[in-house]
């Protein structure tokens, strides 16, 4: 013989010979000409929060013969391959599948086929589709913010720090971060601890929660008001917007329920922004170049047919005229 005869696959023996041929050697009776049943392939989780791995499990059988190896890949369609080419399993019947290029929003698939002895494959089974989530990989509102617009968001235990007919919004205790919750009516009140589910979206270029839902989950103290001097408010690098704050500033534009006031960021904001900042609240006894602290939410709101940047001033917010 030219070689080493080799064992092929359903126990065949394989050997080359010295006339060029190779001859295959096999116990015809072995051979399961049948392939495996269609495996089942289950996930643990088919809402999957980001960087969370893949955890599935899966079962084939073979009633002539048995299964000798299990593969699996993850894709974006129930034939896709496009995430994840197919990996051997041996015959493990699970895996926890690992550094995937996952987004949140995004629908994935875990495909598993099964061969006997034999080399015969199975078809491929497919699980049920996986929605990566972002939601639950963060309860920080400042991450929560830097998420795309659409996505499906939850937080757990945030303060309320102010309540109006249309919304009513959430801070961390340490004042890192706030937002507005789209929900109207809520019948909260500032203290109240909340979870929040709900679409992120940006409005007047303002992240919100649209469409929010609130469960509440106790009471606590407001957390303190965060002073706000000048330029801060327009801060790129800090979003102060969401924030309880409070801002002092000279009252340009008077008026019963609302007065616009400049607090020394000076001069007109850039792409059109007004003036200033509005201040939405009962400030008739602030005339013209009075000098006034707001205490409330820094927000974005239209007036007229331009974004300006508002401190709403709930009931248990104040406007003090200084000077
Ligand atoms: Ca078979």
């Amino acid at each position: 013989m030219a070689g080493s005869p080799a064992i092929g696959a359903d126990s065949s023996v394989v050997f080359g010979s010295y006339d060029g041929s190779v001859y295959c050697l096999r116990d015809v009776q072995s051979r399961d000409l049948t392939p495996p049943t269609t495996p089942i392939v289950n996930v643990t989780e088919t809402l999957l929060p980001l960087d969370e791995p893949i955890e599935a499990s899966w079962s084939a059988s073979d009633p002539d013969t048995m299964v000798a190896e299990y593969m699996y890949a993850v894709g974006t369609a129930p034939e896709e391959t496009d995430v994840l080419w197919w990996t051997s399993a041996g015959i493990e019947t699970s895996a926890v599948i690992d550094d995937l290029n996952l987004v949140s929003g995004q629908t994935y698939y875990v495909l598993v086929k099964a061969r006997n002895p034999s080399r015969r494959w199975s078809e491929i089974g497919v699980s049920e589709p996986i929605l990566i989530s972002s939601a639950a990989s963060s309860n920080l509102i400042g991450d929560i913010k830097g998420l795309a617009d659409n996505e499906e968001v939850t937080l757990e235990s945030k303060v309320v720090t102010a309540v109006f007919s249309d919304c009513f919004f959430i801070e961390e205790t340490n004042r890192a971060s706030g937002i507005r919750c789209v929900e109207a009516d809520s019948g909260l009140a500032a203290g109240d601890i909340v979870d929040i589910n709900g679409i992120l979206n940006t409005v007047n270029g303002e992240k919100v929660i649209s469409g929010a839902s609130h469960t509440y989950m106790g009471h606590t103290d407001v957390p303190s008001v965060l002073g706000l001097c000048g330029n801060a408010a327009f801060s790129n690098s800090f979003c102060p917007l969401g924030l309880l704050v409070k801002v002092w500033g000279k009252v340009i534009t008077p008026g019963a329920t609302c007065c616009t006031i400049n607090t020394g960021a000076g001069g007109i904001r850039p792409a059109g922004e007004a003036v200033g900042i509005e201040v939405w609240a009962d400030v008739a006894d602030a005339g013209e170049n009075a000098t006034i602290a707001a205490t409330g939410i820094i927000c974005r709101e239209v007036v007229g047919d331009q974004v300006v940047t508002v401190v709403r001033v709930p009931e248990t917010g104040e406007v003090v005229v200084v000077d």
